[in-house]
């Protein structure tokens, strides 16, 4: 499917390209200037292509997300996943302009260094450019932007409710029947609704926790909510990701702001909530 979406991009963002260069207006260079320029142009969009069939190439092979162990993980890997594929062709097209003028237009030996000639103008080609760029920022914010979001939060259900409350520099999560813990301990597979919070006169936190992957902030005095259903059994010991991180910069011990995450069996959540509750 992102291929697909990754092919169709660069097949809109060339005939764009073409297009505007078709409707450019400047009056024609000399017959033996403009045989040049057109064969500059033709390496430069071959180069293009190559390029950005190895970006592509690459986007598609790597992997660089950390453990996802939530469903609600998959919407933002997959808008990663998408912008990076869209970002192919723009990495292509720069690298494309900057290896061959590098390679064909450096000086050579006592070449002079003085500058070209000025350009004046530069007909429909930014016009065009800015629309398309535009259209495909606002697509992307549109989907999977707002839809993703509103897919997202759509499900206001839930199995449990954690209260969440991030200090400098520490989370405290407290859950029902007054048990407080300063380790996240959720079962696998149940719905959970954060309830996340500063306290007043404290500075703004953002609760995230990687494998999870989304991110709310904890605001002085207010309550924000999110919904997370862990789905795969880990440990922050042995998984970074199963971690809490405070993900807004809120002073000199913010990157230490981090709070262990153990996703376990139904069967050692009870035992360790029982253990809990004896405390
Ligand atoms: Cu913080």
């Amino acid at each position: 499917m992102a291929v697909i979406v990754a092919v169709v991009v660069t097949a809109i963002v060339g005939i764009l390209g073409a297009g505007a260069l078709l409707l450019d207006r400047r009056p024609p260079a000399p017959a033996g200037e403009q045989n040049g320029m057109n064969r500059h142009l033709a390496v430069a969009a071959i180069l293009w292509v190559i390029f950005t069939a190895l970006s592509l190439a690459g986007a598609v092979a790597m992997d660089p997300f950390p453990t996802g162990a939530a469903p609600e993980a998959a919407f933002s890997d997959h808008a990663f996943r998408l912008m990076t594929y869209m970002g192919a062709p723009i990495l292509g097209l720069v690298l494309a302009g900057l290896v061959y003028s590098v390679l064909t237009f450096r000086s050579v030996g006592g070449a002079d260094a003085e500058d070209g000639p000025p350009m004046k103008g530069t007909g429909m080609v930014p016009k065009v450019w800015l629309g398309a760029t535009t259209a495909l920022a606002v697509t992307v914010m549109v989907s999977p932007g707002l839809t993703g979001l509103a897919e997202m939060r759509a499900d206001r259900t839930s199995d449990m409710t954690i209260k969440m409350t991030g200090q400098r520099w520490s989370w405290t999560a407290d859950y029902p029947g007054g048990i407080t813990s300063d380790e996240l301990v959720l079962p696998v597979n149940k719905r959970v609704k954060f309830e996340v919070t500063a306290p007043e006169g404290d500075v703004l936190h953002s609760f995230w926790v990687p494998a999870f992957r989304n991110k709310i902030d904890a605001v002085p005095g207010m309550t924000t909510v999110t919904y997370i259903t862990p789905n795969r059994i880990g440990d922050g010991k042995d998984d970074v990701a199963y971690r809490v991180q405070c993900a807004e910069l809120c002073g000199l011990m913010h990157a230490r702001m981090a709070m262990n995450v153990r996703v376990v069996d139904a069967a050692e959540y009870d035992k360790w909530l029982a253990g809990k509750v004896k405390k």
